[in-house]
């Protein structure tokens, strides 16, 4: 049994483990009986592994990354951000029945998070599993790397319990980074695989009954109390030769190239990587977890709905030599770390590109994966491979079924490569980039500068690919200096460590109390989500940005935004198999066909002409009684103190809105001189004004005075009434320009809002051929109107003249909006109204997209972060998606929580830091000891103990190293929380933060109680 702890815990599993299913496929080959337990998928406490372990199934819960109608981010987000909400969780029973809750299963299957197909492929791999444990295991075998340590000791010790007398084995990072710690820490491991395992995992099972490790190369293991290791594993060697064997030559790949792959002998040329390499045994994971969280953030591929990613690997090793990086044992500086000494050979070798694409093929047809993930350290070494892989793709004519992405070097790839990769579905390439500091790059020789840098950014986008470039933090030597200079590298080069997507200022955004400019917006107040709740945004992002913007117009004036900010959308051109493309801009019936599609989080510069936008509408309905006047005794005696909120009060503000401005007395102070409010009306508008009379009568108790102005034929009503006069001021603004709706207006009973309504249009609106249209200067009270008018399932379009803003309703919307104004429109008998081209369904206006254009832009750039939904509603276009919460978020939780509340006691640091004396009492050597040693035992002893001491920090080191990973100290000076923060302060380009946080460093007092403010 191979068994694969968790990794990153803080997000769903969604990779499968690669080396173990590499082992699993020889031991397959071999005959013998093998079963993979993927703790990382199904993440069993470690009583349930025990008794999985035993063979008894237990329970398991698989948590699938799906977050409420948003398909694309909302699979993403949770597993590769970690927001705990949209996680959903399945339990699958030992006797194969499914548990989950029903209503985020029923938003998953209807969101297409989730198929049936996918529930019954989950079910059948946990049947899979049930592993006949009755003979019991004569080997286990743990994969891992260093951070899961914490795991594998665990794991190791549960299952030496159980099974005494199988052989444990471990391999991975964690196993050749550290044999002689790990063998001293995990004392019930037999031996430990350094380096590659697929020839010594063989050799390890034909040495079972013997246990003669000493013969098996690759090795630590035990002598007595001695840790040893065997001689080092050569790797396996990449050479072509005949398949026939017809003579005895070794090719390397392009003298193999050169002869097509083909032997002088007719036989082809074989691959002596693949031969011992089988395709990884992908049936023993738990594949459909894995592809079930497989979306990432790295293009829009990647992320969409339907992706089903897949890791695969070309390659081992690498040959740059970047100090920091690890290659498991492949490259020569990491042998000389484990044994002093090098084996020569190539570290790097390469499968054939034929292999490879077979693999993809293979993948394809058994998952149904349409994307690949190439985990290769380095994809883009070998020019000629390259090219070679790219034509085996267009020859297997996979090129339009797989998109792909690659991990690769700044200095190893050109143009032309991206521009092939391009062509062929080369979705993304991850550049390791380190840092932008010229220093710390040579200093960790990573063989490339800042421009190098610059140059392969630059390319990458002219290829239109997607660039990632990943950075680390905490590089030795690194200052806030330096982490300053990377981010200001970020933003002159536009990368984006976390999905980068932002609007101009002046962008409206559906906020509580009123809609308001984004810049505007305050961190705590609330947000219309995509599912239209209000949600609280908590983090306010600005940067500074110059490039294109792309405009979209959709029934309103046109919304700026960064390309790739994601938008709710449907879109309609890329079903190219479907007729109804033709229709380039779809009307109501055509939308009525594919409302029920999958909307999906697409990025701006994705959407075209004819795709439709989901506008979330707020139908919550929250009655307000009576209102109640500012009213104060000594002035005010003669006046009402509270109103009722009738319909007839919503009529008078509707005519107010419209119509109405504020007297004052002259010569006093504004705050004494407000008298009243003064509506103006046409003088033949004797009804309106004879309503105005009647709504005062009743409300006020007052009989309003009419002034008529010959000149312009106006009717002025006023009503004198102080402390409503103030009310409607306080509460709708005054100036046609700045009047608005408060909030509490936008949730009352639809029968209010309708009065409103109408008095607004008796005020401004006007018919004309088209239909019912407002004109007003003032577009936040247009879009508010609008947003009443989508409660009455009207979808109203708003449109920009030379001086003013137009709010029209027509087509099909015109019987809807007749029946709430009471007024019969002239054409409507005539049926001269059009088909609409919007449509109402329950919560959603979906909206056609009617132009979208880029344009250039220099400026700041604003975006949120809001809570649960991750998403707000822009006033004119409707739902996007907010920023990216990053698992720094998470990281800065944590130890902030361990730092600041558990803090370490003085003893406990110092016992860290420095081998001291004082804490000899913290170790068992002196635990055991009855009594205290003398001065001079202890004197002699020192040396012992402090190596005791030194192997106790340092595995407690490793044992803390978790999700996160310890972001150790090479920052000088900062602990983990400050270093957690500069991680979330540097992906998210926060400059200012982090020339704050530098002051406040260099002021520290009591940092770890100033972080928190910090950040
Ligand atoms: C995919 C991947 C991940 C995935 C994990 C996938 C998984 N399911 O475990 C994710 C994204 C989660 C990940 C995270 C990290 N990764 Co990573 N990752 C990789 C990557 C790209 C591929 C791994 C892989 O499958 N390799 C291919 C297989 C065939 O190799 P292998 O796993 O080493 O297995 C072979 C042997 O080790 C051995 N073997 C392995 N297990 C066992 C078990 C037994 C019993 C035996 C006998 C033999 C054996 O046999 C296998 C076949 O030869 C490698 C780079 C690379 N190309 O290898 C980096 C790599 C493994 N990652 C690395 C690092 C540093 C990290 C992070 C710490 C980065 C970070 N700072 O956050 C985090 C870990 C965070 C955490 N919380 O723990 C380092 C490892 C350093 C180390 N000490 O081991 C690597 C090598 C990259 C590098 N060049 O530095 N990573
Ligand atoms: S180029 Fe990348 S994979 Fe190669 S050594 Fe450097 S960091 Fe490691
Ligand atoms: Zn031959």
């Amino acid at each position: 049994m191979l068994v694969h702890p968790e990794i990153r815990t803080m997000e769903p599993c969604a990779h499968a483990p690669y080396g173990l299913l590499q082992l699993s496929a020889v031991v397959d080959q071999l005959g013998y009986k093998i079963a993979v337990l993927d703790n990382n998928a199904f993440r069993l406490p470690i009583d349930a592994l025990r008794q999985e372990i035993k063979g008894d199934v237990q329970p398991k819960t698989i948590r699938i990354g799906i977050q409420p109608s948003s398909p694309m981010f909302g699979q993403m987000a949770p597993k590769e951000f970690g927001t705990k909400d949209d996680v959903l969780e399945i339990t699958i029973l030992p006797d194969g029945a499914i548990t989950a809750p029903s209503a985020k299963l029923l938003v998953a299957l209807e969101s297409g998070a989730l198929s049936k197909e996918s529930v019954e492929a989950l079910r059948q791999e946990v049947k899979n599993f049930q592993l006949s444990a009755s003979e019991g295991w004569d080997v286990i075998g743990i994969g891992g790397l260093t951070t899961q340590y914490k795991y594998i000791r665990e794991i190791a010790k549960v299952c030496k319990t159980e099974f005494p007398a199988a052989v444990l084995v471990g391999g991975g990072g964690f196993a050749t980074a550290q044999p002689h710690d790990m063998m001293r820490w995990i004392p019930e491991f037999d031996c430990l695989c350094l380096g590659e395992g697929i020839i010594t995992f063989k050799e390890i099972l034909e040495h079972v009954e013997d246990q003669n490790w000493k013969t098996v190369k690759g090795l630590a293991y035990r002598e007595g109390s001695k840790i040893k290791l065997s001689a080092m594993r050569p790797l396996i060697e990449e050479f072509y030769h005949c398949e026939e064997d017809c003579n005895s030559d070794h090719l390397t790949f392009e003298k193999a190239l050169a002869k097509d792959f083909a032997c002088q002998c007719g036989a082809k040329l074989a691959n002596n990587l693949d031969e011992e390499i089988p395709f990884p045994a992908y049936e023993y994971g738990a594949v459909e977890t894995y592809l079930m969280n497989s979306r990432i953030p790295y293009s829009v591929e990647s992320m969409r709905p339907d992706c089903r990613r897949m890791d695969v690997l070309s390659s081992y090793g690498c040959p740059m030599r970047c100090s920091f990086c690890f290659h498991c044992g492949s490259t020569p500086y990491c042998q000389s770390k484990i044994y002093g000494k090098t084996v020569s050979g190539k570290p790097f070798r390469q499968h054939s590109p034929r292999y490879v694409v077979e693999l993809i093929d293979h993948l394809r047809r058994h998952y149904l994966i349409n994307f690949v993930s190439f985990i290769d350290e380095n994809f883009t070494v070998n020019k000629l491979w390259y090219d070679r892989f790219c034509s085996e793709l267009e020859n297997f004519d996979l090129a339009t079924l797989i998109h792909w992405g690659i991990l690769s070097h700044v200095k190893t790839i050109n143009q032309k490569m991206l521009e092939r990769g391009h062509d062929l579905g080369l979705s993304y390439v991850s550049y390791g980039g380190e840092s932008a500091n010229e220093r710390l790059l040579k200093e960790c020789h990573k063989g490339q500068t800042k421009t190098d840098m610059e140059s392969a950014i630059t390319a990458t986008q002219a290829a239109n690919v997607n660039t990632i470039m990943t950075f680390i933090l905490g590089l030795p030597n690194e200052t806030i200096d330096d982490v300053i200079e990377t981010a200001q590298f970020f933003v002159d080069n536009q990368i984006h460590c976390v999905p980068f997507f932002c609007f101009p200022p002046g962008t409206s955004v559906v906020a509580n109390p009123s809609i308001c400019n984004i810049e505007d917006i305050s961190e705590g107040s609330k947000v219309l989500s995509h599912r239209a709740i209000h949600q609280p945004v908590v983090h306010l992002i600005k940067h500074d940005y110059t490039g294109e913007l792309v405009n979209i117009k959709a029934y309103d004036v046109p919304v700026s935004m960064t390309p790739t900010h994601p938008v709710y959308a449907i879109e309609r051109h890329r079903r190219s198999v479907d007729k109804r493309d033709n229709i380039d801009y779809p009307d109501a019936t055509v939308i009525e066909t594919i409302k029920h599609e999958k909307a999906a989080w697409v990025s701006a510069e994705k959407l075209e002409r004819g795709d439709i936008v989901l506008y979330p509408i707020d139908r919550v309905v929250k009655d307000v009684s009576e209102v109640h006047l500012p009213w104060k005794s000594k002035h005010f005696k003669h006046f009402k103190k509270t109103i009722p909120c009738s319909a007839e009060l919503l009529r008078l503000i509707g005519y107010y809105l419209a119509e109405g401005s504020f007297a004052y007395r002259s010569g006093r102070g504004e705050k004494h001189a407000l008298t009243g409010i003064q509506l103006s009306f046409n003088s033949n508008e004797t009804d309106y004004i004879a309503d105005v009379e009647h709504i005062c009568h009743q409300l006020l108790n007052y009989n309003p005075r009419q002034y008529k102005l010959q000149a312009t034929h106006t009717t002025m009503t006023c009503i004198f009434n102080r402390p409503f006069a103030r009310w409607v001021k306080q509460e709708f603004g005054e100036y046609a320009r700045n009047k608005t709706l408060p909030f509490w207006i936008m949730s009352l009973p639809l029968k209010k809002q309708k009065e409103l309504i109408r008095g607004y249009w008796r005020g401004d609106g006007h018919t004309d051929k088209l239909g019912f249209a407002l004109t007003s200067v003032n577009l936040r009270l247009l879009r508010q109107i609008k947003h009443l008018l989508l409660r009455f399932d009207i979808v109203a379009s708003i449109s920009k003249t030379r001086t003013w803003y137009r709010l029209r309703v027509q087509s099909s919307f015109l019987p809807k909006m007749q029946a709430l104004l009471g007024i019969t429109h002239p054409y409507i008998s005539e049926r001269r109204y059009t088909v609409a081209r919007a449509v109402i369904d329950g919560d959603y206006a979906y909206i056609p997209i009617k132009h979208v254009w880029k344009s250039h832009y220099s400026g700041p750039v604003y975006n949120m972060e809001v809570d649960v939904d991750n998403s707000y509603v822009v006033a004119g276009l409707g739902a996007v998606h907010n920023c990216q919460p990053y698992p720094a978020t998470e990281l800065y939780e944590k130890y902030k929580d361990k730092i600041i509340e558990q803090h370490m006691t003085e003893e406990e640091k110092e016992f860290l830091r420095e081998p001291n004396l004082n804490t000899l009492t913290k170790l068992d050597l002196w635990k055991q000891k009855s009594e205290l040693p003398s001065k001079s035992q202890l004197m002699r002893e020192l040396p012992v103990i402090k190596e005791k001491i030194k192997d106790a920090a340092l595995e407690r080191w490793v044992l803390e190293l978790d999700d996160a990973t310890k972001l150790s100290a090479n920052l000088t000076d900062f602990n983990d929380v400050e270093l957690a923060g500069l991680q979330y302060m540097l992906a998210r380009w926060e400059i200012d933060r982090l020339k704050q946080f530098k002051k406040l460093i260099e002021t520290r007092t009591s940092i770890v109680g100033n972080v928190g403010t910090a950040l």
